[in-house]
């Protein structure tokens, strides 16, 4: 049958490592795949992405003073402004409140009644703490009333989000979660990957244990050593790190300290993350706050169970005691514990592999979550455009 109408949209995200940018990289890709216009309006393509059949409209990211960075959001809604009008824009979909959905506001004020329709993805950073100074907090709720309609990842943040920015009626907010490409992170335990991570070193008896982030405070990277040590005190493993971020050198002197350097490997960033993850035999993801957790869902997707922390909207993505097990952020005891549970105990190991890619593929398989974009971009434009 036929699809969807085909709709041009202007996708505005990080291109910097990080799990909102990663989902907004993939969002585009996807759309592009089914047949629609995808606009990047951002300082570059957020890192994974191959930009075929992509358009970027870079917007430089520094400038020299007097001007300063302050002038991106300025720079951004310029520009924006400018790609409506010429590649005919449906839909802004902005990825962060801010400065996304600040730019998509000026450049919308600025196209009056021309003004594609606004779609903003919060994924929580950018929802305020309660403390947060009363004017940002305001500011951001202008922002997020701005927007035809607000969508999250996950109902945990759908309900931080309702009632830090007294989102009770319009515009809706919509739980669309996260996505994961479930051909390309797929299962195929295939230990090449870990070799050349650990030169020198037999891995036949040894369990690998991994984790993927941007290393800042919030994962509570010092945690995954603590675990690593515990684990070790019974089975021999080795941690491997994927990312980069502020934590990291804090991270690579705990882990001398520890004497843990030589059952520590610091990737950095990768490209093709599947074939690490396969080399592995447990994700972990110990974090303060996590609104989603998109490394957990491509860890699953590979077939990887995964250990982590009971917060946000980690529990909807893990499904604990079926696809992995959760503990309290911080409690690196019962994650370490949890951990040689699964590693102690094959059976079991097997059972929450499985289940974690079947769900994965039941809930979080980007031609599923695909759908409900289309629809959702279909009644905004068609609000906006009546009897077009
Ligand atoms: O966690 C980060 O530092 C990255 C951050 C981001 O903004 O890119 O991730 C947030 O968005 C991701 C995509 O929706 C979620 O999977 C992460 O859980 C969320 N991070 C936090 O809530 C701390």
């Amino acid at each position: 049958g036929e699809g969807p109408a085909a709709v041009n949209v202007a996708l505005l995200c990080f291109h910097t490592l990080g799990g909102s940018g990663v989902a907004a990289g993939e969002l585009g890709r996807e759309l592009s795949r089914r047949g629609h216009g995808v606009h990047f309006v951002a300082a570059a393509l957020p890192g994974r992405l191959d930009p075929n059949g992509i358009r970027l409209h870079a917007v430089p990211l520094e400038q020299p003073p007097p001007v300063g960075t302050q002038a991106f959001t300025f720079a951004l809604a310029a520009r924006l402004v400018e790609v409506v009008q010429r590649e005919r824009i449906d839909v802004i979909h902005a990825h962060y409140a801010v400065p996304h959905a600040a730019a998509a506001a000026l450049a919308r004020a600025a196209l009056g009644g021309e003004a594609p329709a606004l779609v903003l993805t919060l994924h929580g950073t950018d929802v305020p703490a309660p403390d947060a100074p009363a004017g940002e907090i305001q500011l951001l709720r202008s922002l997020a009333h701005g927007a035809d309609v607000v969508t999250v990842p996950s109902a945990a943040l759908g309900r931080t989000a309702r009632e830090r920015l007294g989102l009770d009626g319009q515009p809706r907010v919509e739980v669309i979660p996260n996505f994961v490409d479930t051909s390309r992170f797929s299962p195929g335990a295939d230990r090449a990957a870990l070799a050349p991570l650990f030169p020198g070193r037999d891995l036949r008896s040894v369990r690998a244990l991994c984790h993927a982030s941007n290393f800042r405070p919030v994962k509570r990277p010092l945690d995954l050593l603590a675990i690593l040590a515990r684990v070790r005190e019974r089975v021999p493993a080795v941690l491997v790190l994927v990312g980069d971020g502020p934590e990291r050198p804090r991270l690579e002197a705990e882990a001398l300290r520890l004497g843990l350097s030589r059952e520590v490997a610091f990737v950095g960033a990768v490209r093709n993350l599947p074939p690490v993850l396969r080399a592995c035999d447990l994700f972990l993801l110990p974090s303060a706050h996590e609104s989603f957790g998109l490394a957990a869902l491509e860890a699953m997707s590979c077939g990887l169970p995964v250990v982590g922390s009971r917060t946000g909207g980690l529990p909807e993505v893990v499904e604990d005691g079926a696809t992995g097990l959760l503990a309290d952020p911080g409690d690196v005891e019962a994650m370490g514990a949890a951990a040689l549970r699964i590693l102690g105990d094959e059976p079991l190991r097997a059972r929450l592999c499985r289940a974690a890619r079947d769900r994965a593929l039941r809930l979080f398989r980007a031609e599923e979550v695909l759908v409900r974009w289309e629809a959702l971009y279909g009644r905004v434009v068609s609000r906006r455009s009546p009897g077009a």
